[in-house]
């Protein structure tokens, strides 16, 4: 027979496994199901093609006309919004929106820090809109993405 001090010890465990279980169910569960990203199109997240957008040799030089090339680029989602910046020139540059501007899937667009010479940037962007970029330390590099829904 369980005596009193046994009962009351069995109902601190039971209260203990129950908190536990909640613990466990609220990291496991309930946090991703929050923070969880939004369910975007298979085309959309593996486009057939890619973009790509050289920033060229001697786009730190003012004097020069280009920098990021193709300048304006035109992007459908599911078709090439898969987006790479490469670096041919011999100085690091960034990619930075002229408005901070989130993705609701891919999360904040620019590059986190410079993207060396060799090195590159990628950003898969999952949404349409219209975005204005530059290099933080050169601004005189500018570039424009228009991404569009896919037209059938
Ligand atoms: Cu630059």
């Amino acid at each position: 027979m369980a005596s009193p001090q046994n009962a009351y010890g069995i109902g601190v465990i039971t209260v203990i496994v129950a908190l536990a279980a909640g613990a466990v169910f609220y990291q496991e569960f309930y946090l991703p199901e929050s923070s969880a990203r939004p369910s975007v199109d298979e085309h959309i997240l593996h486009p057939t093609g890619a973009t790509v957008i050289d920033m060229i040799p001697g786009s730190a030089n003012q004097e020069q006309a280009d920098s990021f090339v193709p300048r304006l680029v035109n992007i459908q989602l599911g078709i090439d919004n898969d987006v790479t910046w490469t670096n041919s020139d011999d100085v690091a540059h960034t990619v930075t929106p002229d408005d901070p501007t989130e993705d609701s899937y891919s999360g904040p667009f620019g590059s986190i820090g410079v993207v060396r010479p060799g090195e590159e940037y990628t950003f898969l962007f999952t949404e349409a809109r219209e975005i204005d970029y530059h290099c933080h330390p050169h601004p005189w590099m500018k570039g424009k993405l228009i991404i569009t829904k896919q037209r059938f």
